[in-house]
This record gives structure tokens, C-alpha cells and sequence, in this order.
């Protein structure tokens, strides 16, 4: 847990976030600001600053098996969706708390800006 930072306050429940979905090691809630008809962030419960830092392979998993499952709770799965992950500031990460957005609900461009 780390105080200063809004992903570990929304993962101890004194940030108040839409969760949608949640497993032993990863928060799954919608995105505050949405790039796409649907917009979730999913977090591992420990800080983990980004993908760069990640060294919990577990943890990972459980990450990507939560983001299958929203998706497919929120009826992405026919139509198809993008998982992605921003990796500091060329990545265009924002939040230093590792998430994956799913984006779905709308036809992605590609490449990305
Ligand atoms: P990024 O990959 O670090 O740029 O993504 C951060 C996302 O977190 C971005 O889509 C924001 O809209 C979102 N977000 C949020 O949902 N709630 C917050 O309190 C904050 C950012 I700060």
C-alpha cells in the first residue's frame, strides 16, 4: 500500500471507484474518464508501479484472466476489444500503479497515437 498513490487508496476502499470485478490478486473498476464505450482498469492489489517493475508472474496472470472476464461479462467478446497497458511517460502512463485498460464497445484504431 502505498498512500500517495489513488489506485492503492481505491484498492483499500478509501477511494470510492465502480468495481466490476475482482479476484485474490486484482481490482477490476471502471475508468473515470472513458476512452470507449466500455472502459475498465484493472489492478494488481499490490503496488506495482508499471509493467516495468512487475516481476510476479502469478500476479500477471491473474491480471489478464480478470480482464478475459470482464470482457466477456460485458458482452466484448463477440464483437472482439483491446487490452492494453502504458509504460511511463512515452507509454503515456498517467497513474504510476500498473493497470490494464479494456476498451471495448467501439471499432480501435491501430496503430495507437
Ligand atoms: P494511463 O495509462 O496511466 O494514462 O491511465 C490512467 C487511467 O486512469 C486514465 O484512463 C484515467 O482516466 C484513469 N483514472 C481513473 O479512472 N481514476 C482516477 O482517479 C485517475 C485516473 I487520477
Amino acid at each position: 500500500m502505498n498512500e500517495s498513490c489513488i489506485f492503492c487508496r481505491i484498492v483499500a476502499g478509501s477511494t470510492p471507484a465502480t468495481i466490476v470485478a475482482h479476484n485474490e490478486q486484482a481490482l477490476a473498476f471502471r475508468d473515470l474518464h472513458p476512452k470507449a464505450p466500455v472502459h475498465v482498469l484493472v489492478i494488481p492489489r499490490r503496488h506495482v508501479t508499471s509493467l516495468a517493475e512487475a516481476t510476479d508472474a502469478a500476479e500477471l496472470g491473474a491480471m489478464m484472466v480478470l480482464a478475459a472476464d470482464v470482457a466477456s461479462a460485458e458482452g466484448l467478446v463477440a464483437g472482439g476489444y483491446r487490452v492494453v497497458t502504458n509504460i511511463g511517460a512515452d507509454g503515456g502512463q498517467t497513474v504510476p500503479h500498473l493497470h490494464l485498460h479494456v476498451l471495448g464497445g467501439r471499432s480501435m484504431a491501430w496503430p495507437p497515437g
